[in-house]
């Protein structure tokens, strides 16, 4: 699957926002998701502005930010037009179908109306995704599971991992993909659907060129070791870009770099 280019791939799926995303990506020659973890409304949309001509895909923890108020949605939705990108709220579900609905249709937030895709940890089985699917189904939404994390010591490898995706299988109409730091097609074993055309999209966070960690138990690699090496379709990159620190002034150039070297592994994995 992964040999394949993204245009190729983007008629395959059903799902809209998973087409639509691999669409984009073709488009603006970026597998650069930019994950923009800062805390105060300004300077969240500024981020958003300077680096949206460089992502396909912008990553956010919505429920970090002090001043949330409507307009910042209408504002990064207004954002997402000019820059040509999609949303994704970096939600982690993690509770029983019934409050799941509920967290992610209500509240201050009402993440369903404004995100293409949010995600999902497998922790709960199976009515996870049934309870988010009743929601963002109707409005043309995908899921990403979590399978793998890239934190030091993650307890999701091994049987928890092949759980995840035996879930995802059984809902191919939602769940687009995973976050994970490898690909899954190998994972467990499918009987008569390893004859079926397989692909889920891979979203893969812990990514910079610089550090090889930081003190939290965050782990590292660059973009050729998870694009070309590992098969990864999009790279997530947080304060690598946001966080100033290298050598590079902008904001702007620390995007392109990524995106540049996202798509250089990407070429690299299809020849
Ligand atoms: N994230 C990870 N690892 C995972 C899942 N999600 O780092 O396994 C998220 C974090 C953060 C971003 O919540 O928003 O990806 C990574 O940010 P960084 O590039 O600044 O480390």
């Amino acid at each position: 699957t992964f040999t394949r280019s993204y245009t190729e791939r983007a008629g395959k799926f059903s799902n809209p926002a998973a087409r639509q995303l691999l669409e984009v990506m073709a488009r603006k020659q970026s597998n650069l998701c930019i994950s923009v973890d800062v805390t105060l409304k300004g300077e969240f949309l500024e981020v958003v502005d300077a680096v949206g001509p460089y992502t396909c895909l912008i990553k956010t923890h919505i429920d970090i930010i002090e001043d949330f108020d409507q307009d910042l949605i209408t504002q990064l939705k207004n954002l997402s037009s000019k820059h040509d990108f999609l949303i994704f709220e970096d939600r982690k579900f993690a509770d029983i179908g019934n409050t799941v609905v509920l967290q992610y249709s209500k509240g201050v937030h009402k993440i369903a109306s404004w995100s293409d895709i949010t995600n999902a940890h497998a922790i709960p089985g199976p009515s996870i995704i049934t309870g988010l699917a009743s929601v963002g189904v109707p409005l043309g939404r995908g899921l990403l599971l979590l399978a793998e994390m890239s934190s030091k010591g993650s307890l999701a490898s091994g049987s928890y991992t092949e759980g995840a995706v035996r879930m995802a299988r059984d809902h191919r109409d939602f769940v687009i993909g995973f976050i994970a730091q490898n690909r899954m097609e190998g994972i467990g074993s499918r009987g008569f659907e390893a004859e079926v055309d397989e692909d889920f999209l891979i979203i893969t966070p812990g990514v910079g060129l610089d550090q090889s960690g930081d003190s939290m138990g965050q782990q590292y690699r660059t973009p050729f070791q998870v694009v070309a090496e590992g098969g990864s379709d999009v790279i997530i990159v947080g304060r690598g870009i946001y966080g100033g620190g290298v050598d590079i002034p902008t904001i702007q150039t620390r995007a392109e770099r990524y995106r540049a070297e996202g798509w250089k592994a990407y070429e690299a994995r299809l020849k």
